[in-house]
């Protein structure tokens, strides 16, 4: 483990490492105590320095031996590194080291899953398989030859000798240490073959432990139809003879990119009807895709250095978003998207953890894997596309391929592109890299004569280390409707440089309503004081659905900020606008879903303590029960039409038509169990065909705290399988009565199944307290005492993880003084912990500020 006081990189910082590789060879002798790593590399005078520091990366390494052009050498060794003299010219490198698989638990670099050997090397973990200077700018082609007596051996690239307890593999195009991968196991396989659009055949392989096979189609096809869609879309071609994908049970993250041979956490691949729900076919069929895109985006054009890792992922969840949208339904695909950017990025970007979609120093690159690097990066690439249009993103996109192929690059390089590709200036634009924050925009609007005048203000408040903001370029989509409901003006993009700008729209026969921020064109937060009027009219009638289901939503959030701050009752003009739209057939049953999810607890509070109230978790539950319970009441007459509307009667496809169904039916079944007390929940529990209706039935269950037998009853059926276990041990603490969730989880962590080294099962417990909002928020502090003493105990085995869960605790500051301060005092206790990592000490520490 790394020492606890680690040093800070800033970007400006940089500079070229001394030498280029040229070519590696590795080979490994397994074994699972003390696994041998030998590595041969060819390394050359970098002529872009002349700093020839020679410095390798290395951690937890046993230095066995180590050669210069065949002539022994004894380097300087440190905890993270070595130096060693090196001659003038180019030469070649020999190391030998020794390794302990078995022996890691952080699960970063080479470590055992279940009896396999798998790698995870992004970001900085080759550095724990060999000494080697780990930076994404420094690309070779590797050799690899595996030695072990196992029947799968793996790695990047194509297949190259095989035989009796060996395996070789080549990968012919340059990448970055970061993408290296290898996985040894008793596996098998589901194959297929793509053909690409140019002819080529592609052996695909979806590795499993056999007792999964039955779980690999639907991974396997999502494949395929990323290969084409990427081919479709943005013309391009897979590279190598295979492409191999390997489920692994250990995993801190949803899955990594490594070239030709892509690592999955099994909970983002393995896939039945039986055991997964139409959410988790969708986010496989969407991880298979990012993982998939990465390979241009990511593997074949890289990073520079760490800074620039927006650059990779914001473009590459942008493609997979494209992706989802193309095979099911965009507007349900982009309101989807907004809900989790407000609900996980705008509260880290308005809290301690803000920085900017390019940080500009870090401690520990593990920690900015953040939403704010992904989903705000994403959307900074729709905004981009919005303002140049389809044609020259299309076109910049082209040139990005062409001219970065094979290149390490910077959000410079990129932007770059656009200019030269659309003939625009991009430097303010750029802001949106480099300045943290949600911008507020309020609009106020004016009708004189026939002209009617919109005039928006954008500020953005200050963030950890920037004082200063500067505007911003925001696209701003526009439509306006005549008091009649019919639309005047089509959506039109306004686009606002200024800290106030106003657009006037001439000729126009009557005041207008506007329709604003269409599709949510620029993440910002719109204060705007619509009336419950005009929210009614644009929820009626906006032929915009993100702005429909807006309107919506902001009348769902006043209703239920009311009802805390003045214990108005439930808004029956509310409830009977909203009836409307959910009533109608001829809507998607997936939007209507989407219509009648309630706005978060957590955006609730955020929201209470933005207008200056300080936010009381129980308040806020009991205010959406109470209007949960309401609109059963009013509705009742309606539900059973409802549920009708949303059954389904073919045999189970996860496809978009049948999972927006099943989801209208979760949102009736929870507010029909507001009435009958899980009646109808514990039918459809027993009579279900499939994991989305058994595990929607349980959640009603669960809320109504009415689910003991069910609990058990499924537990009995589903304890060989580890991730339906996983929903088992989740489900239980997130929906549970807020006073009973701690207890759960920590009764929870004494169950024989609960293991707090595999992520999933830690985040299955933890992260569903977490995720508890008034269960977390409980007024005694057990949440917070039981979190931080986990994720304390878990960050001594597995400091990524941990640290990243400690999230949960990024909005303390909205909070009253008494909860304040227990939060405060767990984070201090947290980080006063003996021989805490890294990677937790700059969480925490930026967490108390
Ligand atoms: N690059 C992968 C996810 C990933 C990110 C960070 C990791 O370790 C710090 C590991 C994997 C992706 O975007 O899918
Ligand atoms: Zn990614």
């Amino acid at each position: 483990m790394k020492d606890s006081s680690p040093q800070t990189v800033y970007l400006s910082d940089y500079t070229p490492f001394g030498f280029v590789v040229e070519r590696v060879e590795l080979t490994f002798r397994l074994a699972p105590e003390s696994t041998r790593v030998t590595s041969r590399i060819r390394f050359a005078p970098n002529p872009e320095t002349t700093d020839r520091t020679f410095f390798l990366h290395g951690e937890e390494l046993r230095l066995v031996s180590a050669r210069i052009d065949g002539a022994e050498v004894t380097p300087d060794v440190t905890e993270r590194g070595l130096t060693c003299a090196v001659p003038d010219a180019a030469f070649t490198w020999e190391a030998e080291v020794e390794i302990a698989p078995a022996k890691n638990t952080a699960l970063e670099g080479l470590y055992m899953s279940n009896g396999m050997y798998c790698t995870q090397c992004e970001a900085e973990g080759f550095r724990k398989i060999t000494y080697y200077p780990d930076r994404p700018d420094v690309m070779a082609s590797f050799d690899v030859r595996i030695e072990s007596d196992l029947p799968v051996m793996l790695s990047n690239g194509n297949p190259g000798a095989a035989g009796d307890g060996f395996a070789e593999w080549h990968d012919p195009w340059p990448k970055p240490a970061y993408l290296f991968a290898l996985v040894a196991g008793e596996l098998e396989a589901r194959s297929d073959t793509f053909t690409t659009r140019s002819g080529t055949p592609v052996d695909l392989n979806l590795w499993v432990r056999p007792g999964d096979l039955p779980k690999t189609e639907w991974g396997l096809e999502a494949l395929k139809k990323s290969m084409r869609w990427d081919e479709e879309v943005y013309g391009r071609e897979y590279d190598l003879d295979v492409f191999n994908i390997v489920a692994v049970d250990d995993f801190n993250m949803g899955a990594m990119e490594n070239k030709g041979l892509n690592i999955f956490n099994s909970s983002a691949v393995l896939a039945s009807p039986d055991t997964s729900t139409d959410a988790n076919f969708e986010r496989i069929e969407a991880i298979i895709a990012h993982e998939y895109f990465h390979n241009w985006t990511g593997n074949r054009i890289t990073c520079r250095d760490w800074f620039q890792l927006c650059l990779k992922e914001g473009l590459t969840v942008f493609r997979d978003s494209q992706f989802t949208a193309d095979m099911r339904s965009a507007p349900v695909k982009r309101i989807g998207d907004v809900i989790d950017l407000r609900a996980r990025q705008f509260p880290e970007d308005q809290g301690p953890l803000s920085h900017p979609v390019r940080p500009d120093s870090f401690q520990e690159i593990n920690n900015f894997y953040t939403a704010t690097v992904y989903e705000k990066g994403a959307e900074v690439i729709g905004m981009l596309k919005r303002l140049v249009g389809d044609d020259d993103y299309a076109k910049a996109l082209d040139l990005y391929f062409e001219r970065h192929d094979g290149q390490a690059c910077t959000i410079e390089d990129w932007l770059t592109v656009f200019e030269d590709a659309t003939g625009r200036d991009l430097s303010q634009f750029k802001r949106w890299y480099t300045q943290s924050g949600t911008p507020r925009l309020s609009v106020e609007e004016r009708y004189e004569g026939s002209d009617y005048t919109l005039t928006f203000r954008q500020h953005t408040p200050t963030t950890p280390g920037q004082d200063e903001k500067a505007p911003q370029v925001l696209p701003i989509a526009v439509g306006l409707l005549s008091p009649n409901g019919d639309e005047v003006v089509p959506t039109t993009l306004l686009e606002m440089t200024e800290a106030e700008q106003s657009f006037t729209f001439p000729n126009m026969a009557s005041r207008p309503v506007p329709s604003l921020l269409r599709g949510f064109s620029a993440p910002v937060v719109l204060e705007r004081e619509a009336s419950a009027e005009q929210r009614a009219f644009l929820l009626a009638h906006d032929t915009d659905p993100f702005c429909r289901w807006e309107a919506g939503r902001g009348l769902a959030r006043a209703a239920l900020m009311a009802s805390v701050t003045e214990g108005a009752a439930p808004d029956v003009a509310y409830l009977d606008g909203l009836r409307q739209v959910v009533a109608d057939p001829a809507l998607d049953p997936a939007f209507r879903a989407l219509m009648l999810q309630m706005p978060t607890q957590s955006e609730l509070a955020q929201a209470l303590a933005e207008a200056g109230t300080t936010p009381d978790p129980d308040a806020i539950f009991a205010a959406q029960e109470a209007l949960m319970r309401a609109m059963a009441e009013r509705w009742q007459d309606l539900l059973p039409d409802l549920a009708e509307q949303a059954r389904v009667t073919q045999p189970y496809a996860p496809d978009a038509a049948q999972s927006g169904k099943r989801a209208l039916g979760a949102a009736v079944l929870s507010l029909q169990t507001r009435l009958d007390g899980g009646t109808a929940a514990r039918a459809q529990f027993d009579s279900a065909d499939n994991m989305t209706l058994r595990l929607s039935a349980l959640g009603c269950l669960v809320r109504a705290d009415a689910a003991d037998d069910a609990l058990a009853a499924f537990e009995a059926a589903w304890s060989h399988d580890r991730l339906v276990m996983d929903k088992w041990f989740g489900i239980q603490i997130m929906l549970a009565p807020p006073a009973k969730a701690a207890d759960r989880a920590a009764e929870l962590t004494g169950h024989p199944a609960f293991e707090m080294t595999n992520p999933n099962r830690f985040r299955a417990v933890m992260g569903a307290l977490a995720s508890n909002h008034a269960g977390f928020h409980r007024a005694d502090g057990a949440g917070y005492d039981l979190l931080a003493h986990w994720l304390g105990k878990l960050d001594a085995k597995n400091p990524q993880t941990a640290a990243r869960m400690a999230t949960a605790f990024q909005t303390w500051r909205r909070y009253d003084a008494d909860r304040r301060a227990r939060m405060q005092t767990a984070l201090r206790t947290l980080r006063d912990r003996p021989g805490l990592s890294g990677d937790m000490s700059e969480m925490v520490g930026r967490l108390l500020g």
